[in-house]
């Protein structure tokens, strides 16, 4: 595990992103931990949040001609990645993000910022079962793009549709790379590594054995 993975958890753990107790997830599953980068609500959270996924953009993503965040919680992240990747990385890449809604005046349609074309870098919060970023595959094939990858700031590493894991789905399927700034046994190994949250370890754990692969 990197420097940088370590600090990220840290990180999302100070601001309370990531959290535990009971939580209901969208495919229905009562998971002891969330991730939720809405938590990311200050300037200088935003600007952190930024840096994290412009260095895995670096370390980790394909080539790409276009950044796009997904509606909602992919825009802040998208918009945040694209500065800190000409702030820090000297790239000034193109980005862009969708509307849940198509707009019938004004510049019309339902991408907004640079056109969505060529190889499209996908950043988004987290992968549970993949159904976010197969919704995200058919927006930008609809555009006539392709998606060249897909960066997170969190993988649970959970089972998708089937036995294989949803990044692993996700790549059989479709046919590019998910990559997380960190995995579920990254926070775990963290939380072992620091006695952070040690009164949760024991339930993450176990959702982990139930719905992880
Ligand atoms: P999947 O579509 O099942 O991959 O779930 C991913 C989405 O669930 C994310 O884009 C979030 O909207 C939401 N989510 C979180 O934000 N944080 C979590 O820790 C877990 C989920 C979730 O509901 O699975």
């Amino acid at each position: 595990m990197q420097d940088y993975q370590h600090e990220f958890v840290e990180f999302a753990l100070d601001l309370g992103v990531l959290r535990f107790g009971e939580f209901t997830l969208k495919s229905g599953r009562t998971s002891p931990y969330f991730f939720n980068a809405g938590g990311f609500d200050s300037g200088a959270a935003l600007a952190g949040l930024g840096r994290f996924y412009a260095d895995a953009i670096v370390d980790v993503a394909p080539e790409f001609d276009v950044l796009m965040g997904p509606a909602y919680k992919g825009i802040p992240i998208a918009a945040a990645a694209a500065v800190q990747l000409a702030e820090r990385h000297g790239r000034d890449v193109p980005w862009c993000f969708n509307r849940k809604e198509a707009k019938d005046h004004g510049e019309g349609g339902t991408i907004v910022g640079a056109p969505l074309s060529g190889r499209v870098l996908v950043v988004d919060d987290v992968i549970t079962a993949g159904t976010a970023i197969r919704e995200v595959v058919d927006i930008v094939g609809a555009a006539g793009a392709t998606v060249a990858g897909v960066v997170v700031a969190v993988d649970r590493a959970e089972r998708g549709r089937g036995e294989l894991s949803a990044v692993g789905e996700v790549e059989r399927d479709l046919g590019f790379g998910v990559s997380a700034i960190v995995s579920v046994d990254q926070i775990i190994a963290h939380l072992e590594h620091t006695g952070r949250a040690d009164e949760h370890l024991d339930a993450v754990r176990r959702y982990r054995a139930e719905y992880g692969v």
